[in-house]
Parts: C-alpha cells; structure tokens; sequence
C-alpha cells in the first residue's frame, strides 16, 4: 500500500517498466501519481497510456502540455510536428477510448499531504483557489458540448497574468497555461515564455515559479522542467521531470519516505 509518484514518461515504456520492476510497483495495492507528460518525443506512447489506463483507481493523474497536445490532436485542433510522435496512438484502434479516458483527467492532484499539477501551482493563488480554477478547465474538457471548441482556442500565451475578472477562453487558457507550461514568473503573477531550461537564467525581474512566496500549504509534486534535473532547492517541493526523453533518468518518489528511484533511460 505505497503512494508513488513519477515524473514525465514522455512515451518512454521501456525505462517506465523497469521502474515499476526496480521499485516492485505492486499494480493491485499501490498507487502510482503520475505528473502528467505520460506521452510525445518518446517511441511507446501506447503502451505507456494502456498501462496507466488499466491501473483505474491505482493511478492519479495530472496531465501536461504533451497530454493536451495528443488531445487536440485527435480532434484536428493541433496538427503534429516534425518533433511529434503521436502517431502511434492517434492511429491504434482504442485511441478514441484513451484520449476520452485522458479527458476526464484533472490538471490537480491531491490529498491530505500532498498537491500535484504538471508545472506547479503559481504563488499568486491559495491551494482552494488553485484547485477550483483547475475544475472549471477540466468541465469544459469533460464535456462533449465545449471541449472541442476549449481545445481549438486552448493555444496562445496571451493572456500571460491572472485575473479574476477574465471569462471565458482567455480565463481558461491563461489557468492551463499556469498548470501545465509555467516555469518562470514574475512577483505579479506574469508568466514568461521565452527563456530556456536553465533555472537559472530567466528574464530580468523574473524567477522560477517555486522561489516565489508560495500559499500552498501542502507538499508540491510537479514535472515539466526538465532542466532542473529533479532538484528544487524549495522545501517540501519535488521536481521530478529528470529528462528520461532526452537521455536522462526516469523517476519515482516514494510519498511515504520521500526516497528517490531512478533508472537510466538506456541500458
Ligand atoms: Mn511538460
């Protein structure tokens, strides 16, 4: 009865499974938090979805942008890149069956301990607001009267500052923008798309997400930014994107001793 959590798999199932073997991940009695990125730039997507998928209650999911991505794509909203290797899934015959499966996944994960989301929770919101900002996103990817309508106007960094009074797409895209692609921000709450991985060169005037004063009051779990290398200097915040995609390590956190596992993304 172990609570895991792992960070982005990106279609990674070789490294997925020997993780699940090194850590003897017992798929009847654990549960596996999974911070979102389950797909894209890796060559097993579908097996990695399957897998998650058939754990029911034993997995707690977020998703990512990557998610998201492979969701907009299935319905024409995104076209995929050159970089894209969501081929597999977009042609298996159960791709209908997972992406409405990935549907009904919220963007926040969490307990009495711990918060998850794929990019973090941004310091301008308390963990109540957070949460129910994340709900209304994930009602109108639920719903199959607006979820295609969401998905085709999903895209975009404008707005890049939270405001209450925001409505409709912009509202919604500036939340999942927060949730799923943040990584440096201003004392303001601005969001800056433009630098690169390395924390620790950001815009002037802005910092990574977690050195702002946080009102979360929880334990934060979150992946995305890989360029961390699985180290945030905030306590009681775990990065765990460990870039298992780009020749890194793949990693999960055991939530009852906060010990690390890790395997090499090759042999
Ligand atoms: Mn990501």
């Amino acid at each position: 009865m172990t609570d895991w959590a792992i960070g982005d798999i990106q279609g990674c199932a070789d490294a997925f499974f020997r993780l699940l073997k090194k850590t003897a991940f017992d798929p009847n009695h654990d549960t596996l938090w999974v911070a979102g990125d389950m797909v894209n730039r890796g060559h097993d997507n579908l097996s990695v979805l399957r897998y998650i998928k058939a754990l029911g209650q034993q997995a707690r999911i977020v998703l990512g942008n990557h998610d998201l991505h492979l969701i907009a794509a299935s319905v024409g909203a995104r076209k995929l890149t050159p970089k894209d290797t969501l081929h597999d899934v977009i042609t298996a015959p159960d791709c209908d069956e997972l992406v409405t499966w990935l549907r009904q996944q919220p963007l926040i994960q969490c307990d009495a301990q711990f918060m998850m989301s794929h990019a973090g929770i941004p310091h301008i919101w308390t963990e109540a607001q957070a949460l129910s900002l994340a709900q209304s996103v994930s009602q109108s990817l639920q719903s199959d009267e607006t979820y295609r309508h969401f998905l085709f106007d999903m895209y975009g960094n404008a707005p890049d500052q939270w405001h209450d009074t925001l409505t409709g797409t912009a509202r919604l895209r500036v939340i999942t923008n927060y949730l799923t692609r943040m990584r440096f921000i201003n004392a303001n709450g601005n969001l800056d798309f433009t630098a690169k991985e390395d924390p620790n060169n950001g815009p002037a005037g802005y910092t990574p997400w977690f050195e702002q004063p946080t009102q979360t009051k929880r334990q934060l779990i979150f992946g995305h930014w890989a360029g961390l290398e699985g180290r945030c200097p905030t306590p009681h915040m775990h990065a765990l994107d460990t870039g298992c995609v780009w020749g890194g390590q793949l990693t999960m956190l055991n939530l009852d001793t906060l010990e690390r596992t890790c395997v090499d993304a090759s042999r």
